[in-house]
């Protein structure tokens, strides 16, 4: 047998062998490869010394390509195939990324707590450095699950070969890769988007069953999105043209996928899909309905407001975003903060809103009328904004409201979206480039001369920055645990109440009390626990916006924060109430001989048997709302200090790492900025021509 095979070549087995030598040998040079660049990178812990000259380097390099290409040759020669790579790239990163995360938590100071006691500001510090570390490893995770569509600069070729204009674009997308300002990607990415879709996005915001999916339901005449009077929509969805009724759904995790338009209620629907916890991150439903021609995309977005779900904060990121938003005020309620809030929110991002008293059947028709007056007087009061109000209802009978409104404020955007659009993205890259024109003068501005004093200055506020983010995580740390106690505060509150009747005998020891009495001193009681949240809430509101705004002040930049902007979080509190409360309690036989505290016992268990029940009931609603308030405005806190700490933490790391700038970096400084500057005149020129927007 042997005999026979004698010059046939390898056996399976002696083939087998060869490869996984071949392997062996290949994975050990790799490891060489990867000393080689160990001794090149820029890890502050090194592991090896770096005693090789980059021209040594380059020869070990050489040498090991030309085993590589021998290794390759053999195999051929014997005819064994090299085989493909098991494991996709990006996703054994995120897979590490993971436990890059794990690793981060691992510096909490109650994983520390083992190795004794932290000094409490080196513990906050801590929780600021781990909530930072893990911010930055979700966004990069975030980045790797967007595939190719993350490659700004590729999909940016695409659209010049496409004859697009973008010029300014261009000078942003290479002064931001250049320079690793990577906090601007998420902004240059939504403009790519823009400038790719040439849509305009029509976006309707509002508060929790303000009727925002009825409304568009109605204008694109199907009952294609889920509607309902508990919070209904948990992620934005956009509707489009398209030939066919078809839906698609992408995920930050897995493949996009396709399906049929009646199951949306299973991707969209806080029922069904609660706090997105599939990862949803973009829906399109496509519809062959007419006012979805040309381009126009209407989006539905997730309630805002008290009773809002965790979709809320989606809708505020995507809020900049849009070219129109609808702002929806429910007719049957009153106007709120948050109206104004997304109202103001629109303004600021440069975005024109349509404000809009919907369910306009519910009130009479004088008492509309007079609502209507009421919202246009306060946006302009509060506000200092002209805007017109238009009532609209989707009940039969109103259909006049709802058209007059899409005659007057919608319909002629048709026309005049393709223009529209493109001063929206022009806004938008305005806006960009603003920033990150800040951003490299202040680079050029520290550079060199950051010594001593300077580079100490920014490491202060570095510090300052990471231990503000570690407050807001300690001070919702303990507001939860403030709402957990909440859970069985019911019997505190009774022994509050029975101390007020006791206190009350005492001056008047016949006074008869009634269930309003009760009612009103454990509502107070209550009120004091709420309070004690609040106040948490607020310090730590002001103290992170304190060392925003500091840290903003050294910077300079344009987008500055006032030390007070982050406490209009603390809004619609949730507050105890305990319904009506039908008894009465005099102090009768209860005789003073017989002691305070005994009386007040007794008194508690009357209380206690006629009306222990309802007041358990009340405390553990107010409970669970409270958490829940406590959970979205951390969250609402937690998003916008980081909308400006991002930023800054990212430039205080540029300026404070090192170093004078080197002659090649200075020049590429100069050049980018001067290639802002260009792209900003050309802009300008290009706007003053008549006629020559396209
Ligand atoms: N009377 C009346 N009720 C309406 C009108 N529009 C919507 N509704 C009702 O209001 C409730 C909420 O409507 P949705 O369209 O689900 O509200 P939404 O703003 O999308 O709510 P979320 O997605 O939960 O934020 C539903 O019960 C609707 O039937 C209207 O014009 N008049
Ligand atoms: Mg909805």
């Amino acid at each position: 047998m042997d005999d026979e095979r004698e010059g046939q070549g390898l056996n399976p087995s002696q083939r087998r062998h060869l490869l996984t030598s071949c392997q062996y040998a290949d994975k050990l040079l790799s490891e060489i490869e990867a000393v080689l660049a160990a001794s090149q990178s820029k890890s502050p812990f090194p592991k090896y010394k770096s005693d090789i000259s980059p021209a040594q380097a380059k020869v070990v390099q050489d040498y090991i390509s030309r085993m590589r290409a021998q290794v390759v040759r053999i195999l051929a020669g014997q005819g064994i195939q090299i085989p493909a790579p098991m494991f996709g790239s990006a996703h054994s990163i995120r897979v590490t990324l993971s436990f890059v995360d794990i690793a981060f938590d691992e510096v909490r100071a109650k994983r520390m707590a083992g190795y004794g006691k932290l000094p409490p500001s080196v513990a906050t510090e801590l929780a600021g450095l781990a909530d930072e570390m893990q911010g930055i490893v979700s966004r990069l995770g975030a980045y790797l699950a967007q595939g190719e569509s993350g490659d700004l600069g590729r999909r940016l070729q695409r659209l010049e070969r496409a004859g697009s204009d973008i010029v300014a674009v261009k000078a942003l997308e290479r002064a931001i890769g250049r320079h690793g300002l990577v906090e601007f990607r998420p902004a240059l990415a939504t403009i790519i988007d823009r400038l790719e879709g040439d849509s305009f996005e029509i976006a309707v915001f509002g508060r929790v069953s303000s009727g925002k999916s009825s409304l568009l339901n109605h204008i694109v005449g199907q009952d294609v999105l889920p509607v309902g009077v508990n919070p209904i929509t948990a992620v934005p969805t956009r509707l489009v043209y398209g030939a066919e009724p078809r839906a698609t759904a992408w995920f930050a995790d897995r493949k996009p996928e396709q399906f049929d338009v009646g199951r949306l209620a299973e991707f969209v629907t806080e029922q069904h899909n609660p706090a997105n916890r599939d990862h949803v991150t973009r829906i399109v439903v496509e519809l062959p309905a007419a006012r979805l021609q040309e381009g126009i995309v209407y989006v539905d977005t997730p309630g805002l407001g008290s009773l809002a779900t965790a979709g809320a904060a989606e809708t505020k990121a995507y809020l900049p975003r849009c070219d129109l938003g609808v702002v929806l005020i429910d007719a049957g309620s009153t106007l709120t903060e948050d109206d104004l809030a997304t109202i103001q929110a629109l303004y600021d991002a440069g975005t024109p809103a349509s404000v809009v008293l919907s369910k306009a059947d519910l009130p009479a028709p004088a008492d509309r009328d007079r609502a209507r007056q009421y919202v246009t007087d306060h946006i302009r009061s509060d506000l200092g904004l002209s805007l017109p109000v238009d009532a609209v209802s989707i009940k039969d009978g109103y259909t006049e409201l709802l058209e007059n409104w899409l005659a007057k404020e919608i319909l002629p955007l048709y026309d005049r979206h393709a223009e529209l659009a493109r001063q929206s993205v022009n806004r938008k890259i305005g806006a960009l480039r603003l920033g990150v024109e800040a951003a490299l003068k202040a680079r050029m501005k520290h550079s060199g001369h950051s010594h001593g004093a300077d580079a100490a200055r920014l490491q202060d506020l570095e510090t300052e920055l990471r231990k503000a983010a570690g407050r807001i995580a300690e001070a919702r740390g303990e507001c939860m645990n403030l709402t957990d106690a909440l859970l069985d505060c019911a019997g505190g509150l009774i022994r509050t109440a029975a101390g007020a009747l006791v206190e009350t005998w005492t001056s008047d020891r016949n006074a008869v009390r009634g269930g309003a009495f009760l009612k009103a001193r454990i509502e107070a009681a209550a009120a004091e626990k709420s309070a004690r949240i609040a106040s948490l809430v607020e310090e730590a509101a002001l103290k992170s916006g304190r060392a925003l705004a500091k840290t903003a002040r050294t910077l300079g930049g344009e987008d500055r924060p006032e030390e007070d902007d982050l406490l209009d979080v603390l809004k619609d509190m949730p507050r105890f109430d305990l319904g009506n409360l039908e008894m009465e309690i005099a102090p009768g036989a209860i005789s003073s001989l017989l002691g305070r505290r005994w009386v007040r016992a007794r008194i508690e268990r009357r209380i206690g048997k006629a009306a222990g029940r309802q007041i358990s009931a009340a405390a553990s609603v107010y409970a669970r709302v409270s958490q829940a308030w406590v959970r979205r405005t951390f969250t609402d806190l937690q998003s916008r200090f980081d909308s400006y700490a991002d930023a800054y933490r990212a430039q205080l790391g540029r300026l404070t790492t090192n170093r004078a700038l080197g002659l090649e970096e200075e020049q590429a400084l100069r050049e980018d900025l001067a290639a802002l500057a260009g792209a900003d005149q050309g802009d300008a020129a290009r706007q003053d021509a008549p006629g020559a927007i396209t």
